[in-house]
């Protein structure tokens, strides 16, 4: 049994004649410690990002601007596909959780994560991760 990713609605305050505001409170709101937050831009429409796993990182997902399409392969071989259309939409990313993000024009892609960076966190060969899929079964 491995964790699983799920999403979360995040409170959306406002309306439609001011606007609205979103939040997340590292109090209580997520399921990690948070240590790191960090965003990506301007990715072309084309372009897959991801493509790795995390050994320990666990990680939420947000599309604050823009459509992230969020592909997603669990240790356990089951594989999800979310759509992150809405500002306060989050996906939760375990560890050891294949991941790939393709992104509308103009998105903006914000990710709070419970490490600091650690490039030896990284799964970034998928053969790799197939061999820790296999050991886990
Ligand atoms: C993830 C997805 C959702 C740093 O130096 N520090 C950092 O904190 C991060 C996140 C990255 N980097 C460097 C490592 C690479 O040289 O920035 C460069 C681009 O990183 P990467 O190719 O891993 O970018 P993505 O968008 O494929 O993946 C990122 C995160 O790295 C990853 O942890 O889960 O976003």
């Amino acid at each position: 049994m491995c964790q699983k990713p799920y999403t979360l609605e995040l409170p959306m305050l406002g309306d439609s004649s001011i606007g609205y505001l979103s939040i997340v409170d590292f109090k209580d709101m997520l399921p990690f410690e948070p240590l790191r937050i960090y965003w990506t831009y301007f990715t072309p429409e084309s372009i897959v990002r991801g493509r790795h796993a995390h050994h320990k990182t666990e990680q939420i997902l947000l599309a604050v601007s823009g459509i992230i399409l969020v592909n997603i392969e669990t240790i356990d071989g089951e594989l999800y596909t979310y759509k992150l259309d809405k500002p306060n939409m989050g996906v939760y990313i375990p560890p050891l959780t294949w991941h790939t993000m393709q992104y509308s024009h103009a998105a903006v892609q914000l990710i709070i994560a419970s490490t600091s960076y650690d490039e030896s966190d990284y799964i970034r060969d998928y053969t790799v991760f197939e061999t820790i899929k296999k050991k886990h079964a």
